[in-house]
């Protein structure tokens, strides 16, 4: 390669080569250019393209420089890396960000891709589903980090969602602050003065750091308020400056402020011995619950309390709550007939005592009291500690008699105390005849499911129930996990499988965004894997063309998931509104060349699912439509889950 001033004419080849190795920090010193294109001036002949430009003849021709500037002193992002250990926080589910570098640099060659392990994510929508689906099976949270702006813009769904499931999730994101220093084009475009804004009103606390000293503090502060329940998801906008420069000694000693989780809030004494009293006097008693279990124990608990009052447990599903196989278990509509209703972590208590019926007569919807006038409503739940204004996931006001803002779970042991001890010597034959009779209207219940499931068996495409029964047919030996079912199966899984144990059923999205199924799925199949539990996902078609590169990140971290596919070839939810509302304004739906109202189906041409899942590193198989065919294929991919890889089975089935 030539050398400053040494007139000799460069091998672009070499030279090329050179600057490869120097890499891209390689600056070249514009004098040198000028001196080497001087002396290997050619003859004189006529351009063929236009003259080089001066950077271009310095890029060509001058020296790399040698002494590439190296940081003086200890990377500020190593301390956040430092701090960022003392949480246990195992894995780190993101998509790469120029704005984030710096810790992103830390996180892998200082602190050695552990505690967090970085895990390449293809979208940031995909980064927090994963932390999503993670917590539910490990009660543990992720931390994700995301450019500031178009990252954080991209996982802005997956974040509601969690709020509403709540669901801790860290989040961090790179912001350049410092208008005057920052680099002009794209850093500039990507930077905001405050980047957290986008998910303030779905977030439970966000901090800028403006010091070291402050990030040790507001990271330490997120966690502890993340995991406090009502969980949900944080936010901190790290400052590029602050993570690149060194550590400046201004005599002040960086220290870690120390995690002590918060003891969740109990329900005061006072509003449980009133609840007590109310449950322990009434004829028909109900318990709904819908997050209430935030762990395993509290499903024991909830047992506990029923078995308790022989009273009808209904569960709405936000959670694993309470067993399914249990004589107690009910579905919704035993509310019809209570005189006292405890509500526990409801995401909505006015839907529960009241119906709605949608494109009602003046194209309006109805409502209707589903419950008598005198029914007494006891309600338990966190999440009145935390509430804001914008989005409306605290659904409609419901006036109840006892109302406690407090965690359900933590007051269970003391409802419990007070219910046994407020129950009459007198009262208690009248309670076992109680139990008697749900053990009935259970057996009959579960013989209707099964009646109704039969229906359309053999059918071609494959109906839901089949498609669910066929999947248990080859996982039940298995310690399983339902990881998530996206699209709509008519809740056979939970009219059909016997879910008793807390991991057998993770809850849904909480916000209904779609394109949660998929990176739940993988991400509750990473805790799994951990566990060396058995997850298997029922993952809709429209669900999983959001963002289907997480099935990419599910292959590549070797993440073990049976996802068994309900391929409806639409969405199909959409397809009923519409076709709902055509009926109802007298038109006949314009169908285009498909089977449902233009703009709802995804077929013509059908996407080979399969063939996506493969070419992403999954062993894949499909498209099923021969409902005898399922069981077997189904089997040769729980064979595949088992040596530690994912599998998809791309099934064609009936809408619902
Ligand atoms: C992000 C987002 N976009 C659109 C919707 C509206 N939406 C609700 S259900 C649904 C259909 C989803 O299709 P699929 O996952 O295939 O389930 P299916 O209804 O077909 O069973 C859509 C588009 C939504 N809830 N979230
Ligand atoms: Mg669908």
């Amino acid at each position: 390669m030539a050398r400053k001033g040494s007139g000799l004419t460069v091998d672009r080849r070499k030279f090329l080569t050179g600057v490869a190795v120097a890499g891209a920090t390689s600056v070249v010193t514009p004098q040198a250019a000028t001196a080497t294109t001087a002396a290997s001036a050619a003859p004189a002949r006529l351009p063929s393209a236009l003259p080089p430009t001066t950077q271009v003849i310095a890029a060509e021709t001058g020296m790399p420089q040698t002494d590439v500037p190296r940081i003086g002193g200890v990377a500020g992002s190593d301390y956040m890396v430092d701090v960022i250990k003392t949480l246990n926080i195992k894995y780190l589910p993101a998509n790469c960000a120029s704005s984030y570098r710096a810790i992103h640099e830390s996180l892998i060659n200082y602190g050695g891709n552990k505690m967090p392990e970085f895990l390449t994510c293809t979208h940031e929508e995909s980064a927090i589903g994963m932390a999503h689906g993670y917590f539910k099976v490990a009660g543990k949270p992720l931390l994700s980090l995301v450019h500031g702006t178009v990252g954080l813009q991209h996982a802005s769904m997956a974040v509601y969602n969690a709020w509403c499931d709540r669901v801790p999730v860290i989040i961090m994101g790179g912001n350049d602050l410092d208008a005057a220093h920052r680099p002009p084009g794209v850093p500039t475009i990507h930077s905001a003065q405050d980047i957290n804004a986008l998910v303030r009103d779905f977030t439970k606390w966000d901090d800028t750091p403006v010091s070291l000293q402050h990030f040790g503090q507001s990271f330490v502060r997120a966690y502890k308020i993340a995991m406090t329940p009502p969980y949900g998801p944080v936010m901190i906008s790290l400052d590029a400056g602050l993570q690149q420069e060194p550590i400046h000694d201004n005599g002040e000693k960086l220290y870690i402020p120390k995690y002590t989780p918060t003891s969740p809030p109990q329900g005061d004494t006072g509003a449980v011995k009133e609840a007590a009293r109310l449950l322990a006097s009434a004829e028909r008693p109900v318990i709904v619950v819908d997050r209430a279990a935030r762990t395993e124990n509290g499903m024991r608990l909830l047992v506990q309390l029923a078995e308790a009052l022989q009273a009808r447990v209904v569960d709405m599903g936000g959670r694993m709550n309470f067993p399914k196989t249990h004589y107690l278990s009910a579905g919704v509509a035993t509310v019809n007939n209570a005189d006292v209703i405890i509500g526990m972590e409801l995401s909505d208590f006015w839907g529960v005592v009241n119906s709605y019926v949608d494109n009602g007569e003046h194209g309006i919807g109805i409502n209707r009291a589903k419950i008598k006038p005198d029914t007494k409503l006891i309600s338990i739940s966190s999440v009145e500690l935390n509430t804001k204004s914008n989005y409306q996931d605290f659904q409609r006001f419901q006036s109840v008699d006892v109302s406690m803002a407090a965690d359900a779970e933590a007051t269970l042991p003391a409802l419990i105390e007070a219910v046994k001890s407020a129950i009459p010597n007198d009262r208690k034959a009248a309670i076992e005849k109680r139990g008697e009779a749900a053990k009935k209207s259970r057996a009959e219940a579960q013989a209707r499911n099964h009646q109704l499931a039969a229906l359309a068996w053999d059918a071609s495409p494959i109906s839901t129930a089949r498609l669910v029964m066929e999947t248990w047919g080859q996982i039940k030996d298995q310690d399983w996990s339902l990881v998530s079912q996206s699209g709509n199966v008519s809740s056979w899984p939970q009219r059909l499988w016997p879910m008793e144990k807390y991991h057998h059923w993770l809850g849904g999205s909480g916000g209904y965004g779609v394109g949660y199924g998929a990176p739940a799925s993988v991400g509750a199949a990473l805790a799994n894997r951990d566990l060396g539990r058995f997850s298997v996902s029922i993952q809709a078609d429209g669900d999983l063309m959001y963002a289907p590169g997480v099935l990419w990140t599910a292959a590549k971290h070797k993440i073990p998931l049976l996802a068994v596919m309900h391929n409806n070839r639409g969405y199909h939810q959409e397809l009923m509104h519409v076709q709902r509302l055509s009926n109802f304004r007298n038109r006949v739906a314009n169908l285009g060349n498909d089977m449902g109202p233009i703009g709802t189906s995804i077929m013509n041409p059908d996407i080979e699912y399969h063939k996506l899942a493969e070419s992403m590193g999954w062993w894949a198989k499909g498209p099923i439509k021969d409902p005898a065919e399922l069981g077997p294929a189904i089997k040769e991919a729980v064979a595949v889950v088992k040596s530690g890889q994912p599998a998809l089975v791309n099934v064609w089935t009936q809408p619902r």
